[in-house]
């Protein structure tokens, strides 16, 4: 469960960070899950639905797989943890949620460049995809480290109190960095975390994550939750309602 302090953090700030939530030896099955992912994906390229997972392959290194649950279920079974989903519960306010997003993050060694840019934006704010009904970004994301997030291995980076301005509609280019007046990429903080951390953010929170230039993967396991009404787009997987406490 998360403090009063900790739920003004994220509303405020745009992110909670919560340290070893997820033991080692949970974790050692998250990775054992990842490597059959990996063995499922040798040969492929590009984008593939494979067993109700989505593959995304570029010159032959899997960058992430969308909906890993349906391929892996004990990862289906991990987005869905009470130490997920209570947090979340407190920060939507709400019993249940649409489960939309349980996603693995491989950035291997010499990729996983990811711009700056709001969820709002991936969600389909403005559209007929997104609303934001609740007020409040109707939405919680959540990542888990997998492997140690260093200075070298394209942590993921956060730009604090951006949250604020609510959804600013950034230009979207996804090889290009993001350069927008509305925010300066110097304020941003790396997100140092160990195995088993779990970072929460909302959808107005500005991240992202440069390219690992580490000999090691920096893997995460991302789990995303909607406000129910709040998407209406259709994402790989079910994208179900659940309870979430
Ligand atoms: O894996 C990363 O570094 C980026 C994650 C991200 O951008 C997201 O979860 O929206």
């Amino acid at each position: 469960m998360l403090s009063a302090a900790q739920i003004d953090e994220f509303y405020q700030r745009g992110y909670v960070i919560l340290r070893k939530i997820f033991s080692a030896e949970e974790i050692g099955e998250m990775e054992s899950a990842i490597a059959r992912l990996q063995h499922q994906a040798l040969g492929l390229e590009g984008k593939v639905e494979k067993e109700g997972s989505e593959f995304v392959i570029q010159h032959g290194l899997l960058e992430r797989v969308s909906w890993a649950g349906a391929a892996e279920p004990v990862l289906l079974r991990y987005g869905r943890d009470a130490r997920l989903t209570s947090p979340a519960a407190q920060i939507l306010e709400s019993y249940h949620a649409h489960h939309l997003i349980n996603q693995v993050h491989l950035k291997l060694p010499g990729g996983g460049f990811y711009r700056w840019h709001q969820d709002s934006g991936h969600r389909g704010y403005g559209t007929a995809d997104w609303e934001d009904v609740n007020g409040k970004g109707s939405y919680v994301q959540t990542i888990i480290a997998v492997d140690e997030a260093t200075k070298d291995n394209g942590p993921l980076m956060f730009i604090p109190y951006s949250c604020k301005a609510g959804h600013l509609d950034l230009p979207y280019d996804k090889n290009k960095q993001t350069v927008s007046d509305k925010f300066n990429p110097a304020d941003a903080v790396p997100a140092l975390m160990q195995p088993g951390d779990v970072a929460f953010f909302g959808p107005y929170t500005i991240h992202g994550s440069e390219v690992n230039t580490s000999d090691k993967p920096r893997r995460v396991f991302i789990n995303g939750f909607a406000y129910p009404g709040a998407n209406r787009k259709k994402y790989p997987g079910r994208g179900e309602l659940v309870r979430l406490v």
